[in-house]
Order: structure tokens, then sequence, then C-alpha cells
């Protein structure tokens, strides 16, 4: 299907300029009066009462980080505090217009705004329902401590609620939120719309165009904030999930009916620091960050600068923001002026800003002025905002006790096994939403599923191979798989680089253009971070998304997503959230160094991750099946050197139906008893070569095991075959040293030691780059050298003359050399 945007010569060499509008900065005019009639005096006492109480929480924890103890009660919090005393004001101002359906993301200095949020959404709530969501969370674990003895209003038990599962958090105990798995760092609820913080400076930035993704792609109300610092904006990512968010499609190429641009707002925090770098005039050159705007879109992002030491400038800007999001009009970017009075941590000695400089702040410090704000427009006197602060100052205190107490507020036990068991939440989710999947065709009448009706379901026919042509492949599983998937759960998508037209990089989606709307397949720009990052945010949400990226090459673009983002948000949740999310990824061949490794080791190294690798028609949708029934984040990786082969091990072919194959279940390719060689990935077929050449030449038969998972992995297959033989040679494509089966090999040395002849053999690529497509057989192992590394190695074949060195010699001496 062709673009419908035409781009013609004459337009693109056009004479003319490009246009900029002045970007605002500190705009706020309002008189008392008008902020008279905007707010209420319950308004204004209740921004009074959060301020108070956000500096009253982080007052205590600097001081017990500093001294050990907070009017004579005593603590040790081993943990961090990345405190932000004095940006309370952008928190509260930030949070105050906000509800439920308005979801916050932010970063590793977020207590003020997790704060923040909690309570503006509280505020909102009936005491009913804050009632029963008390009673629900965690079956009450965070309600009973706070409700002993406790007689007030229900709002009022809600705020001890709220404040003692932050501190329960922060201090790694069963009653915070996420059972102390996420800590102050990550602290996050998701019932007030507080979405995951990130201890990573900027994860937050491609993480949150995936959440707005969610509403627009499934209708759902509300605004994504993405909180994060100044100093963030030095992020490559961040600049990816900008990227994302500000695609023109949304607005240009989808369905009017979602809504157009992404409701986000990328709301910078800026306190003019990182830790100890200053972005405005060292460390970045764009001066102002609303300038930002200015090269994203024509709309330049609505940016614009505001006062964050007054809370109304900003609950004023949100207003005006919300506006403009619900036209469709997103993303926007505000740059929230604060200052971060307290140290980066509590042990920052502030060697790199001068003491006046933060005594002008303590001095303009936004709890005084809106202390003399509201006494002036006669909200209320001092006495009584002295009263009401000492009021909400008490109960912080007291719910701060209460998480200390190791009675009250346990950690989990010694020896406990819970943090492994909410690793991954290992539910079946048929489908994350109830409504109808939305179809641009019927599917039956979609030309690849008519395509693949008419393909031979089975690789080899009369002992000869199908034609290719003819022969269903990998990719026709994979394509069956996620179409299955598409057609039950409506909150499925696919996206990446050149996913719709092009068919995805490889061809596995050809067919879905034609019949999924754009919403539900579409082209992300070349970000990779934004790519995995906006799978992550989808996820989170609710939803189900599948990201692909071209060459595991390109992990490296997405490193963080794919490490500490996408595996890590399960457990720290404590296994209340899902991750309902699938990353293909492909490994290439044939395209040199940076385009031709297998790169599966690095995630075998990551908790949280679920790593597949099928090399089967069969194995490709089975395993893309459960996959995508799963509630884990699952890598998927596919080769580019077997796309199109057809089936060749299962011997009734690739069933029509629907079927899974569990994700931790290595398959025997061919029974044998003198040898087993393990393989992973494409390797398989190589290792079929081999073994007609044992059997011919030697007589041998060797049973072929094909692992299909890196993660989790179930050894009992393996162990029965190796303790059946003996003898076990294990095979990759991925560079030998550090690869997957290192891992596998000194686990079964462990599992079959009385059983093994011979220590178990790897043979991977050679240690070096991967050379130009006609030198690859130089760096991927052969088939001969799989003989001659028995031979060297496992058992002497007799009469065997080996054609390359695989002695433990030569192995000793390429690690001498690093190659
Ligand atoms: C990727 C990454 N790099 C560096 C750090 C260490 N670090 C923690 S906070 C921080 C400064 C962040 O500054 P900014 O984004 O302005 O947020 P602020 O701390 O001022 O709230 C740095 C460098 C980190 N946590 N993550
Ligand atoms: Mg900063």
């Amino acid at each position: 299907m062709p673009k419908s945007i035409v781009i013609e010569p004459e337009q693109a060499f056009a004479k003319g300029t490009i246009h900029f509008t002045d970007i605002a900065v500190n705009a706020y005019q309002k008189t008392a009066k008008e902020e008279l009639a905007e707010y209420s005096t319950e308004d204004f006492l209740a921004i009074w009462q959060d301020l108070c109480a956000i500096r009253q929480f982080e007052t205590i924890l600097n001081e017990i980080k500093v001294k050990g103890a907070f009017q004579g009660v005593t603590y040790n919090h081993a943990g961090p505090a990345h405190l932000s005393i004095g940006q309370e004001a952008s928190a509260v101002g930030m949070a105050f217009s906000l509800t439920s359906d308005d979801h916050i993301y932010g970063s590793h200095r977020s207590h003020g705004e997790i704060l923040a949020k909690g309570f503006s959404a509280m505020r909102k709530w009936s005491d009913e329902q804050l009632m029963e969501l008390m009673k629900s969370y965690r079956d009450g674990a965070l309600l009973r401590p706070v409700e002993k003895g406790y007689k007030g209003s229900v709002k009022g038990l809600a705020l001890r609620f709220f404040v003692y599962g932050a501190y329960s958090e922060i201090f790694a105990r069963e009653t915070g939120f996420n059972r102390g798995m996420g800590g102050s760092m990550h602290a996050f609820f998701t019932p007030f719309g507080i979405y995951p913080n990130n201890a990573i400076v900027g994860g937050s930035g491609p993480i949150s165009p995936g959440a707005a993704l969610f509403k627009r792609v499934n209708r759902k109300p509300g605004m994504v904030v993405c909180n994060i610092g100044d100093a963030s904006f030095g992020c490559g990512p961040v600049w990816e999930g900008i990227t994302f968010a500000s695609m023109d499609q949304y607005r240009k190429l989808w369905d009017k009916s979602l809504g157009g641009g992404l409701p986000i707002v990328f709301n910078c925090m800026n306190n003019f620091y990182g830790m100890g770098g200053q972005p405005l005039g060292e460390t970045m050159g764009v001066q102002f960050i609303a300038r930002i705007g200015a090269g994203v879109n024509p709309d330049q992002m609505h940016a614009e600068r505001v006062n964050g030491y007054d809370p109304l400038p900003v609950i004023d800007a949100f207003r005006r923001k919300r506006k403009i999001l619900e036209e469709g009009r997103g993303p926007v970017l505000l740059d929230t002026i604060t200052y971060r009075i307290s140290g980066h941590s509590p042990s920052d000695a502030s060697s790199y800003r001068s003491k006046e400089e933060v005594e002008h702040w303590q001095a303009a410090d936004s709890i005084k002025a809106f202390h003399k704000k509201l006494e002036a427009m006669g909200v209320a006197s001092d006495e009584a905002l002295s009263t009401a602060r000492e009021s909400v100052d008490s109960t912080v205190f007291e719910m701060f006790k209460l998480a200390t107490d190791l009675e009250a507020s346990p950690r989990l036990p010694a020896g406990s096994e819970v943090v492994g068991e909410v690793m991954f939440s290992n539910r079946r989710v048929e489908k994350c939403d109830d409504r109808e999947p939305e179809f641009l065709q019927p599917i039956e009448k979609n030309a690849r599923v008519v395509q693949i009706k008419g393909k031979v379901r089975v690789g080899m026919q009369d002992g000869k191979p199908v034609p290719k042509m003819k022969a269903y492949n990998i990719r026709d599983g994979i394509f069956e798989a996620m179409l299955h998937r598409f057609s039950i759960d409506p909150t499925m998508v696919a996206f990446g680089e050149e996913n719709r037209d092009w068919g995805g990089a490889f061809a596995v989606y050809r067919g879905f253009t034609e019949l999924l709307p754009y919403h539900r397949l579409f082209n992300s720009p070349i970000s990779e971070a934004g790519i995995v990052g906006a799978s992550v945010g989808y996820g989170l949400e609710g939803g189900r998304a599948v990201a692909e990226l071209m060459y595991a090459d390109f992990m490296g673009r997405a490193g963080d997503e794919i490490f500490n983002q996408l595996a890590k948000w399960q457990s720290m949740s404590a296994g209340q959230l899902n991750m309902c999310v699938v990353l293909r990824i492909s490994v290439g061949a044939k395209y040199g160094a940076q385009h031709s490794q297998d790169w599966s080791a690095l995630v075998q190294h990551i908790p949280g991750l679920k790593v597949v690798y099928p090399v089967t028609p069969y194995d490709a949708k089975g395993m893309m099946n459960a996959a995508l029934a799963g509630s884990d984040p699952v890598i998927f990786f596919e080769s580019q050197k077997i796309y199109d082969y057809g089936e060749m091990f299962a011997e009734e072919g690739v069933p029509d139906g629907y079927y899974e194959i569990p994700l931790s279940e290595p398959s025997i390719k061919r029974k044998g008893k003198d040898l087993t060689i393990i393989t992973l990935g494409p390797a398989l077929y190589n290792a079929v070569a081999a073994a007609d050449e044992l059997q011919k030449q030697f007589g041998l038969s060797a049973e072929l095991v094909d692992l299909r998972t890196i993660n989790p992995l179930n050894f009992e297959p393996v162990v029965a075959s190796v303790r059946k033989t003996g003898k076990v040679l294990l095979l990759t494509d991925a560079v030998e040293r550090g690869c997957v089966m290192q891992t596998v090999a000194s686990t079964l040395t462990q599992l079959c030691f009385d059983d093994l002849d011979a220590p178990p053999v790897v043979l991977g690529s050679r240690n070096w780059i991967t050379p130009a497509a006609e030198l690859e057989t130089f760096f991927f192992p052969q088939p001969s050298w799989i003989l001659d590394a028995i031979h060297e190695r496992i058992m002497p074949l007799k009469g065997h003359q080996p054609q390359t060195n695989q002695t433990l010699g030569e192995l000793a001496r390429r690690a001498r050399a690093g190659v």
C-alpha cells in the first residue's frame, strides 16, 4: 500500500525559511484577586498541607541519613535518599489538577512527586472508594498498622496509609507499596496513577510515550506526565522518547477518532543541576530546556518555562496544557523552574555551588512564600496555617515511626525466596481488554492468509525438500501466531522500524499492513531505545505489545530499555504488574561486524527476562503463541539465515490450529545413543550435517537437542540425554567466550559429573569481529569443526584427519591472546 504523503522535488527545493514562534518564559501574571476567584479556601489549604507534608517527609529522611535520628527516634537507613527539599511547589503544582486517570512517571528524585500525586488523587476519591482500596490493596497489609487505634476521618486514614506505604517502601518493609521491592528511587503506586520512577536518569523518557500510546490506542482517558530532571535532557533515550511521542502519523495517518497526538507532558523538573554538573552554562548549551521544543515539531511542543517555586503557575500551566492534549495536539514540553535546597543525596557536600546561592533560594523558599501569600490574601491566618502544618507534620512523623517499627512493619524474613518468586508474573493473559479487536478486512480475505493456506506444512515430501516458494516457513509460523493473538486481544500492537508497508524488516509482517489499522501496526522512528521503551510503557499500562529490533547488534542502542526497564518492573512491583511484551530480535548474517552477532548471552545474564530462540517453523509458531499468551517479557530471537526454512523435524508438520510450546523446554530433534549435541539457534542445521557425517563415516549416532529456550530452562531432557550418551558437545553461532552454552555446560558438568566420559565441549564462533560474508566460514562453527572437536576433546574418531585446530593447547593459546 503506497504512502498517502507524496514527496515532490519542487516542494522539497522551494525557497523559504523556517519560522519559530516565541517561547513563553514565566508568563504567569494572575493577580491575587484572580487567584482567589479560581481557588477555594479548601484548595489553598490542601496545597498548603501537601507542601508541608512533603517537606516534613523529606526533612525526616535527611535527618536520619545525616544524624541517624529524628526527634529522638533513631534509625539507620542503609539505602538511598535523593531528596527534593525546595522542589515541593513544583511537585504539588504538577499534581494538583491531575486525576487517577492521569499517570505520572518519574525519576530517582521523586518522593515529592509521588506524595503530591497521591494526596491529590485521594482528595478526588470518595470515602467509600478509599476504604475499598485500602482494604483490598495487598489484602490490607498497609491498612492494618495505620488503622490501629485511629479514630479520625477516612481521608485522614488515607493520608496515614499513603505516607506509611511510602516510608515502608523506602525502608524495604513488607508493608511498602510494593513490599519494598522498589525502594526510594523506584517507588510507585498505580491505583493513584503513580507509575514507575526510574533510578536510571532519563529512564522514564522513552517509557512514558508508550503509556501515552496505550491511552490513544485503547481510547483511555487521561494524560501521561513524564517528570525528569534538567540534566536528563542530555540522555539519548529521552530524545528518542520525544521523537517517538511527536511522530506526525498520530495526527496525519491514524484514525481521527483515536484523538490525535499523544497525550503526554514532558515535564522538566528544572533545578539547574545534575548531581554537580550544571546544564545551564556548563554541560549543555540549550540554556532554556523549553527551547528544545522548537526543534521537535512546528508546534514547538507548546513549550514554555514556568515558575515552579510557586504551585499556582504550575497548576495553571497544567490546566492549559491539558486542553491542548485533549485537542490531540500533544506532546507538550514544560520547563518547570525549581531548586534543590538539599544536596543531591545527604552525603553531598555541595562543593559545586556557593553557600550564597543556596541561601538566596532558601530565602525565596516556596513554602515560606506560599505561607505569606495565603496570609496576605486573607485565606488563613498565620496561626491557622501553623496549626495545619503542625498537624500534618505530626501525622508524617507518626507514620515514619510506625514504618521503622520492625514489629508493625516487618521486612521479608531471612532466607525468603519472595524476590525470586515475583521475578515473573507467570500469568495467562488471553486478552488485555474485552472489546472487539479492530481489523481493516476480514481475516480470511487477507492475501497472506490465503497464500499460507496454499503452502505445504512439512519441509520434506517424498524424501525431497519442498521448494522454498511452497514450504510453510518460520516467517509464516510467527505471522500465524501473531495473527491469532491480534484477533483475540484488542490491545495488541506491533511496532518498530519498517513494520508497516515494508512488512517488518524481514517480511514476517507481510499482509498485516492490509489487515491492521495504523494504530495496531506502525513504523517507529529509528530509535531503538524509543521502540523498546515504548513497549515497556505500553505493557506497564496493561496492554500487549510486540516490538521489533531489526538486528541483535542494535540491542546496544536499547541497552537500558532491555536490561533495566523491560526486565525489572514486574519484580519491582512485587509481582503486581504484568509485562505483556514480546521483543522480537533478528540475528543477522553476511553483513559483517555490526550486523551479524548473536548476543543472546547478554539477555541470558539479565534477571527478569524470558529468552527463547526457536529455529523451526513448528517451534516458532508454538513458542510465539506461548509468548503471546503469557504475562512476562519475552526476548524472541529469530535467525535471518533460516527464515524461509520449512519444517524438517516435526513429522506431522506445522498444525493449522492453535498450540503452544512451553517457553522452558528443550527439544530432542533427533534420537541417538553415542553422543549428545546440544545446539542453540541455527547452529542446529550444522549439527544435523555433522551428525550425518558421524553416522556415515564412523557409525556413531548423535542425539540432537535444540535448546530452543535460554531462560527459563528445564535441564531434565538435556540431563537425560547426557546421562545416556556420557558425551556432550554444545554448539552455538555466538562467539565462544561468555556465550550461553558456557553457562549450560557448566551447569551440566555439575548435574551430570558422574555420567560424563569427557568434559562438555563448547564450540562457538571465533572470538573475533564477524568478518565479511565471503569469510564467514572462518568464523561460524562448521560441521568439520564439530568432528574435529569431538575427535580432539571427547573421543578419538578412528582415522579422522582434523582440518582445524580444536586441541586444548589451541584453546589455551586463544584465551591467552584474547582472541
Ligand atoms: C544513566 C544514569 N547516569 C548517571 C546517573 C547518576 N546520577 C544520579 S542523579 C544524577 C543527576 C540527574 O540530574 P537531573 O536529571 O537534573 O535530575 P535531578 O537529580 O536534578 O533531579 C546523576 C548523574 C544515573 N543514575 N543514571
Ligand atoms: Mg536537575
